[in-house]
């Protein structure tokens, strides 16, 4: 059986501000998850002009970006892209957990939906297919995007 994932239809990002953080630890990958993310924005209606870009160093720090973004910006949603790569240390599952809990307490605390594009991959192959072509999570985080702040 064919797993269904979200079934959007009908749905347009006019007028809306979707800000964008995007950590550098990885660059590669979470570049083309930004470019993608972009161009699927901009495809649904989002102006240039309304998309929010900000740089943080590693994937941890997405979360204070974030919040940063929150209290700086009038957004209707903000992304945050990152990429953890498992190594040979504990060190993946410490950044994966508190990322993930990070960006999840933001919902919480922020009227504005924060959407998670951290890829958690254990190696950078699976990082390059989920970054590209059709599993590209960019494009799936915009479509998220502009759902949310729409509800
Ligand atoms: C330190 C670290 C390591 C080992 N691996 C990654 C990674 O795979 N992906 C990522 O986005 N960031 C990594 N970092 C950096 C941390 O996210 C953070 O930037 C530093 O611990 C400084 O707070």
């Amino acid at each position: 059986m064919k797993i269904e994932k979200n079934n959007y239809k009908d749905i347009s990002g006019e007028n809306l501000k979707i800000g964008i953080v995007v950590s550098t630890w990885n660059s590669k990958i979470t570049n083309d998850l930004y470019f993608s993310a972009k161009k699927k924005l901009e495809h649904l209606n989002v102006k240039s002009k309304d998309i929010y870009k900000m740089e943080v160093p590693g994937s941890f720090e997405l979360i204070y970006g974030a919040k940063k973004m929150a209290e700086n910006q009038r957004l209707d949603a903000i992304i945050v892209f990152g990429s953890v790569i498992k190594g040979e240390t504990p060190h993946f599952d410490f950044i994966c957990n508190a990322v993930s809990n990070g960006i999840k307490d933001l919902n919480i605390k922020l009227n504005i939906p924060v959407i998670f594009g951290v890829l958690t991959d254990l190696n950078i192959n699976q990082a390059i297919v989920r970054s590209s072509g059709d599993k590209n999570k960019g494009i799936e985080c915009a479509i998220a995007a502009i759902q949310m702040a729409n509800l």
